[in-house]
């Protein structure tokens, strides 16, 4: 039923909300029996690719547009003959050639960059990592909100993806202003999101971009966690 005009979702110069109610579908290039919900590209004034994949069984994903990372939301994928369920991640590097394809119907978090290289280190390898078995750190000193860092803390990843875990009530302890910007999809729970001068409520299935030093903050409200996975780039001089 349409909402007569009625969102959640909203796009500023310095960040994007982008509620479920508001996604489109469009197949990328060399999809096959999958589609794409693009989140943030660079026409929307990011650095990076963010989209949700969706495959019916026996789906592809195309060629990468540079380094990719994958995350299984739902059901089962196929990369390199392994198995991938959710929580499930794999990261591949630029021009990788290996097939994405789905044992089921399946959705999946896609993020997309060029890959930014420095003199005298090697780009990283393909990686595959399961979250469960990523140690969940206290972000501050704060045992009510949990961080998961999924890529090495390595200078070859010049981009980050994390997961934060939010107990009911528990908080950013700073309204954060950084150079990095962020893709984020809450996975469970939900909160307020203060993005620049803005508070909004937000809940699973929503996806944020922020902007190069948006000024972020953000609550968990409810009777169970929240759970948002985060992008960031990360690891180089902001000079390029
Ligand atoms: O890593 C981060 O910058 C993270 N704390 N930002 C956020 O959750 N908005
Ligand atoms: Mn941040």
């Amino acid at each position: 039923m349409h909402e007569l005009g009625h969102t959640r979702s909203v796009h500023r110069a310095d960040h994007l909300l982008q509620t479920p109610d508001t996604f489109v579908r469009a197949p990328l290039p060399g999809m096959q029996g999958a589609t794409a919900i693009v989140h943030i590209a660079r026409a929307g004034g990011a650095a990076f690719t963010q989209y949700t994949a969706e495959f019916e069984q026996n789906g592809k994903l195309g060629p990468p547009a540079g380094q990719r990372f994958v995350y299984v939301l739902d059901g089962e994928l196929d990369i390199d003959g392994r198995s991938f369920t959710p929580g499930d991640y794999a990261y591949f590097p630029p021009e990788s050639d290996v097939v994405i394809s789905a044992k089921s119907a399946a959705r999946a978090v896609v993020i997309e960059k060029p890959y930014f290289d420095l003199i005298d280190v090697e780009a990283p390898d393909f990686l595959a990592g399961q979250e469960s078995r990523v140690e969940a750190k206290p972000l501050m000193g704060d045992d009510g909100l949990q961080v998961r860092t999924l890529l090495p803390d390595h200078p070859a990843f010049d981009f980050a993806v994390n997961t934060m875990t939010y107990q009911p009530g528990a908080s950013l302890s700073m309204v954060e202003i950084h150079v990095m910007e962020h893709g984020m999809l809450m996975l469970s729970g939900g909160g307020i999101y203060r993005l620049g001068d803005h508070w909004y409520p937000v809940t699973a299935g929503d996806f944020i971009w922020m902007a190069p030093y948006c000024p972020q903050w953000f609550g968990a409200l409810g009777k169970t966690p929240a759970k948002y996975l985060i992008y960031k780039d990360w690891n180089r001089h902001p000079q390029g």
